[in-house]
């Protein structure tokens, strides 16, 4: 059962996205009654549709992208003739939940972090390729060729959501996290005594003031192991990487049978192995369920913390079922909370300044080489093969992309049949 309610909450989805191809320019020349060999006038190419991210706070996890794996933007319209350019197509706008981390996936680069209101374009349109009018020149007055449009861009991406909230509550399964957030905020997790009880993240509202709040996340309990993949917390821990601040409950009771002071420093393995940097994030130890501890046990878990080297707090000690200590635990909070810098937000990495190589492959079969080569495809679409300057242009394509010194190298011969991506050519030297 558990396994089913956990199904429910999506965190990750890895998608395919690709921005419009730019329409292709137009080749068409002016034709009016008594006027003879008008001159050229093919219009440009519209640009390709942008895929577009923009923040839905309805949205809460990524679960509609595991069913809608492919985004796909409309291509610009062609150039037409009289000089009139091809449409913009229109971008596409996909809506997605606030903390997204967007990432190529093939490289691991962030490419945009979902936490800021304005959308963003994750995917940029091709523009428009430039149709004939522009290749008029004194030589050359009737060009039959125009340029097709440039490609979009394309991604795999891997979607990740990372809450954003100020304070993360961490701890071991039933020490009474959701209790806690039930306490303090307007958030009504379900509270029960077994462990895993909260299997998805929930967020709440903490007032300071009539001004000020600050918004603190419940995650599943964590277990020992946990950052090796044990029990669910491991997976929820991407949850509390950008929270300024960690509220470390333990269940100083012990009702459970274990020792308070074994739990936190299990807690702080676990959190040390998922991240060396999350285990520097300034924490709060909170000694819960003291309606139900005995006092020596309390005093010995203080002892033990105050002991500690780099804690910069005393234990606050609490019951999250009586409230006693959940004022003073708040002004703890909002007080470190000042102190401390906003919620992460993730810097989009550049892009590789190398961009993709022109890569293609070349195979011989029955005298015949086949070049595959797909970033080819919309020049050979627009090439005239009756136009001069046209084929030239081709031809400097093949020169300027290796693909004419590899045929050399694999001995090919004037009159060869050549085989581009179903276009078939003689070879001449
Ligand atoms: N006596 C007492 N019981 C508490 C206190 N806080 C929580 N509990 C009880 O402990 C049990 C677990 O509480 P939860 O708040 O669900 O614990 P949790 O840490 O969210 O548990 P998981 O979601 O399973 O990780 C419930 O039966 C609560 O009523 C407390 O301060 N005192
Ligand atoms: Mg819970």
């Amino acid at each position: 059962m558990a396994q089913n309610k956990r199904m429910t909450f999506t965190d990750k989805a890895k998608v395919y996205i690709k921005a419009g191809d730019g329409g292709d320019g137009a080749v068409s020349f002016h034709r009016e009654k008594f006027v003879a060999n008008g001159g050229p006038d093919g219009g440009d190419g519209g640009k390709g549709g942008d895929v577009v991210f923009e923040i839905d706070d309805n949205f809460s996890t990524l679960v509609d992208f595991r069913y809608k794996r492919k985004y796909i933007a409309d291509k610009g319209e062609n150039g037409k003739a009289k000089r009139q350019s091809g449409r913009k197509a229109e971008d596409l706008i996909i809506k997605i939940p606030r903390g997204t981390v967007v990432k190529d996936a093939e490289t691991g680069r962030i490419i945009a972090d979902m936490s800021v209101d304005s959308p963003q374009i994750i995917a940029k349109g091709g523009d428009g390729g430039r149709g004939n009018q522009h290749f008029a020149t004194s030589t050359r007055q009737v060009p039959r060729f125009a340029k097709p449009g440039y490609v979009g861009e394309e991604y795999n991406i891997q979607l990740e959501l990372k809450l954003i909230a100020d304070v993360g509550i961490i701890g071991f399964p039933n020490v009474g996290k959701s209790s806690l957030i039930a306490a303090v905020s307007a958030a009504k997790p379900i509270i029960a005594n077994y462990h895993f009880t909260t299997l998805t993240p929930v967020l709440g509202v903490v007032s300071i003031d009539e001004e000020n709040s600050f918004v603190m996340a419940d995650i599943p309990g964590l277990i020992e192991g946990a950052s090796d993949g044990v029990g669910l917390g491991h997976e929820f821990l991407r949850h509390v990487e950008r929270c300024r601040l960690i509220v470390h409950v333990v269940d100083v009771s012990g009702i459970e049978g274990r020792d308070p002071i074994d739990d936190y420093e299990k807690i702080n393995t676990e959190l040390a192995n998922f991240s060396e940097e999350l285990s520097t994030r300034p924490q709060i130890i909170v000694a819960n369920k003291c309606d139900i501890a005995e006092q020596e046990q309390i005093d010995a878990f203080c002892e033990y913390i105050n002991t500690l080297e780099n804690i910069q707090t005393n234990v606050i000690c609490i019951s999250a079922v009586t409230h006693s200590g959940t004022k003073e635990l708040i002004a703890e909070i909002a007080g470190q909370l000042q102190k401390l810098p906003p919620v992460t937000v993730f810097k989009p990495e550049p892009k590789p300044v190398k961009e993709k190589k022109q890569e293609f492959t070349i195979t011989k079969e029955d005298d015949v080489y086949f070049v595959k080569a797909g970033w080819l495809v919309p020049i050979i679409r627009t090439v005239n093969l009756d136009d001069y300057s046209s084929l030239q242009y081709f031809q400097r394509v093949i020169i300027m992309s290796g693909i004419d010194k590899e045929l050399q190298e694999l001995g090919i011969q004037d009159e060869d049949v050549v085989n581009v991506e179903g276009f078939e050519f003689e070879y001449m030297r």
